[in-house]
């Protein structure tokens, strides 16, 4: 991709991170099959070091095969954490694969058959030994098979119970081990599944505190994910941060009312990847920028470093326009005449003496109604900042 002057060029500190199934995505899909060779998880972490992001994160089985024997999987970690060495690229998050396999077929945590569910918490068991030992401090868990096809196979509070009961169990295993994990749930409303628990953000915010250690545990939103059940990405996002359990987030894009596109970042709808961007920098969040996302099926190896230099480079570009709009004297100014208040706000601090003096108060309605809210010019100096004519 070429880059005009090295700006938009990713640092470290930037935290730009991808998962080996990103970049090692083949293109397959439910109609067509794979379009790109395998690329092995020592070459992603080459490729990642040459386009400049800082971590790479994984499930299990992207680096471990399912069934290696304990000795292939002392060499591929060993060469693997030297690839990582090399390449200057570091391991932020793990994650567990407990919907590829046939046997989780009707799910993990939330399986009818006790054996799947024992066999889930053994794998995730083993994927958080080995994410620790790659340094990894976040743990995703995304259910993507817990759900179903037809609710007549389980009641939908047993579902929940099962799987308030496995991460419970993880977060007593993550003590016992001193992993130091922050566990980070991922919400999606269906696909593969027709229905899958926990849908959205907001359903895992809800679930969190009826856990016994809700601190150790935060959400992973993924912005495919929540426009696809039509939301707000941004808003869910807030939420999370706003209660202290914004431990993760998957960046991507999407186009409204399809499958989950996981497009590269900002290049479907580049206004909210914008506002999204700019609650990122505005509130100083401090973990991974993690592009869970895939390129096109039409590309080749190097579209898939385009696609890669794409995501960190619009972030880059998003966050620039945000600097630029919170330095903006129109859009400051416009701010400040729509967050003035008249001192009636004092009223809204609860004390007896205030609800007496709130309860008395004779509001000028027609008064209020004259206060301008220039919301259209508001955005038109938004899109302009955008499009880049200002
Ligand atoms: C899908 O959006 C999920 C899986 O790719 C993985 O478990 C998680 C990691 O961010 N996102
Ligand atoms: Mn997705
Ligand atoms: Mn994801």
């Amino acid at each position: 991709m070429s880059t005009n002057n090295g700006r938009f060029q990713p640092k470290p500190e930037d935290k730009f991170s991808f998962g080996l199934w990103t970049l090692g995505n083949r293109g397959r899909d439910p109609f067509g099959d794979a379009v790109r060779p395998t690329l092995p998880p020592n070459d992603i972490v080459a490729i990642l070091g040459e386009v400049g992001a800082w971590g790479v994160n994984l499930h299990d089985n992207d680096l471990v095969p399912i069934d290696a024997s304990s000795a292939e999987r002392d060499r591929i970690v060993r060469e693997f954490k030297q690839a990582c060495k090399d390449h200057g690229v570091v391991v932020p998050m793990a994650t567990v694969s407990l919907f590829f396999h046939p046997v989780f077929r009707d799910g993990g945590f939330t399986a009818n058959d006790p054996e799947v569910r024992a066999y889930a918490l053994q794998k995730t068991m083993r994927a958080m030994d080995l994410g620790a030992e790659l340094g990894a401090k976040i743990f995703v868990l995304w259910g993507g098979r817990e759900g179903v096809e037809t609710d007549a196979c389980r009641r939908a509070d047993e579902a929940v119970k099962r799987l308030r009961d496995a991460v419970n169990y993880l977060c007593e295993y993550n003590i016992t081990c001193g992993y130091g994990y922050k566990f980070a749930l991922e919400a999606k409303p269906n696909e593969p599944r027709a229905d899958i628990y926990m849908p959205t953000t907001g359903h895992y915010l809800g679930f969190i505190p009826t856990l016994e250690h809700p601190e150790m545990v935060g959400v992973n939103p993924e912005v495919a994910h929540e426009q696809m059940a039509g939301l707000n990405f941004m808003h869910g996002v807030a939420q999370a941060w706003e209660a202290g359990k914004l431990f993760h987030i998957d960046l991507n894009d999407q186009m409204p009312g399809r499958y989950d596109q996981d497009l590269r970042f900002g290049s479907a709808n580049p206004k909210a990847a914008f506002w999204l961007v700019k609650f990122l920098e505005d509130v100083g969040y401090d973990g991974p920028r993690h592009f869970d996302a895939h390129a096109y099926r039409t590309e080749d190896c190097c579209g898939v470093k385009d696609f890669a230099s794409g995501c960190m480079r619009t972030y880059l570009i998003l966050k620039e326009k945000a600097a630029r709009w919170n330095g903006d004297r129109e859009i400051r100014a416009i701010l400040k005449e729509i967050s003035q208040g008249n001192g009636t706000s004092a009223l809204a601090k609860y004390s007896k003496k205030n609800a007496a003096s709130l309860s008395a108060h004779s509001f000028d309605k027609e008064a209020i109604l004259k206060k301008r809210l220039p919301y259209e010019r508001l955005d038109q100096l938004t899109v302009d900042i955008l499009l880049g004519v200002r």
